[in-house]
């Protein structure tokens, strides 16, 4: 089934479909989405980090948990599939397709799924409209990102700190200098380095396409993500889509904190929903890059609007008994766009 999940797109497939053997798996994927090919001319991809995703889920065995899920990003001009990140924008479409497939079964109103991300063992519960036990996509949500409407689909994490590199600041500091440029490296459900625009003489509000036209600018993020990859217990991330390298600024809409968001090579239209959670906690943390940059609302329950290229994202964050810790919450939508036969 062909999906929009948030503001991605991806094939999702029942895992029991595809090839078992891994090498014979990504042989598969990467001819369906036609990589390695900057236009994936010859696949169903969309020529973009964001419209070249995988979802592969199966009934769990695990007590209390539907569905899991093992998210793949399928490379666009390298011949790269990788399992090394999450992805909280699939993740949305998980719910509709385990109900559309028949895993989990519709309730009257409303269907929360319990998903386990495979990638990174984190649990989400996703509450997916279904009317008449009958999933329903249309309804008046609105996404920054994808234009219209659709039906919302409220995401909850719990125990996400540290899900990728093993503890919510992997490197033991809320900032490191990674080439005499203050870093905040923060995994809360995604890995992020934030790095302030200003330290690259950038004022942060730049258009994605310019700043992917700064070959000068790619250069030194990416020398400083290798960097921080193997200090986020990450090892060597030259083939990997993670951490993500984000530029960050003080807000311009009335949201908490400006951000343009490097994933890691394409340069995001928006944010990642993870990558949005990870930088909205960083803005919680007292001495991190975002801090001094970031507005906060008053009150324990923080809604916190991640200001993007095309909008904005909210995440909310309500603290748990670890004061760096912290339950997030997001809003999404997917769209089921088209279900069939895909040949390899
Ligand atoms: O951060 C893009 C996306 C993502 C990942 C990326 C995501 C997340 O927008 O949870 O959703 O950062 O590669 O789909």
């Amino acid at each position: 089934m062909w999906m929009r999940g948030g503001t991605s797109k991806g094939a999702y497939f029942l895992a029991e479909d595809l090839p078992q053997q891994r090498s014979e798996r990504d042989q598969f994927l990467l001819r369906i989405m036609g990589s390695p090919d900057p236009r994936q001319i010859d696949g169903i991809g969309g020529a973009n980090p964001l419209t070249s995703k995988v979802a592969l889920v199966q009934r769990s065995e695990k007590s209390g948990i539907d569905v899991d899920f093992l998210f793949l990003q399928v490379f666009v001009d390298q011949a790269i599939v990788s399992d090394a990140q999450p992805c909280g924008n699939i993740l949305a479409g998980v719910g509709p397709f385990a109900i559309e497939r028949g895993l989990v079964a519709a309730k009257a109103d409303t269907t929360p799924v319990r998903i386990f991300t495979q990638n990174s063992g984190q649990i989400a519960t996703a509450l997916i409209s279904t009317p008449k036990g009958k999933v329903n996509y249309q309804g008046s949500a609105r996404i920054d990102g994808v234009p219209g409407t659709a039906a919302e689909i409220l995401i909850e994490f719990s125990d996400i700190a540290g899900a990728n590199c093993g503890a919510l600041l992997p490197t033991g500091n809320q900032r490191d200098l990674i080439d005499g440029i203050a870093v905040t490296c923060i995994d809360n459900g995604m890995p992020v380095v934030l790095l302030a625009a200003t330290d690259f003489g950038l004022s942060g509000n730049e258009a994605p396409e310019t700043l992917e036209q700064n070959p000068r600018l790619r250069q030194r993020l990416e020398a400083i993500r290798l960097q921080a990859g193997s200090l986020m217990n990450l090892g060597d991330v030259s083939q990997k889509s993670v951490p993500k390298m984000c530029l960050i600024s003080a807000p311009q809409h009335g949201g908490c904190l400006t951000t343009r968001t490097f994933i890691p090579h394409r340069c995001h239209d928006a944010i990642g929903v993870l990558g949005a959670v990870s930088v909205a906690t960083a803005c919680l943390l007292e001495d991190s890059v975002a801090s001094e940059l970031a507005q906060l609302p008053a009150g324990d329950h923080k809604k916190l609007s991640v200001e993007h290229p095309s909008g904005e994202m909210t995440v909310v964050l309500t603290p748990t008994k670890d004061s760096q810790e912290f339950r997030a919450a997001i809003l999404r939508t997917a769209r089921k766009l088209f279900d069939g036969e895909v040949f390899g």
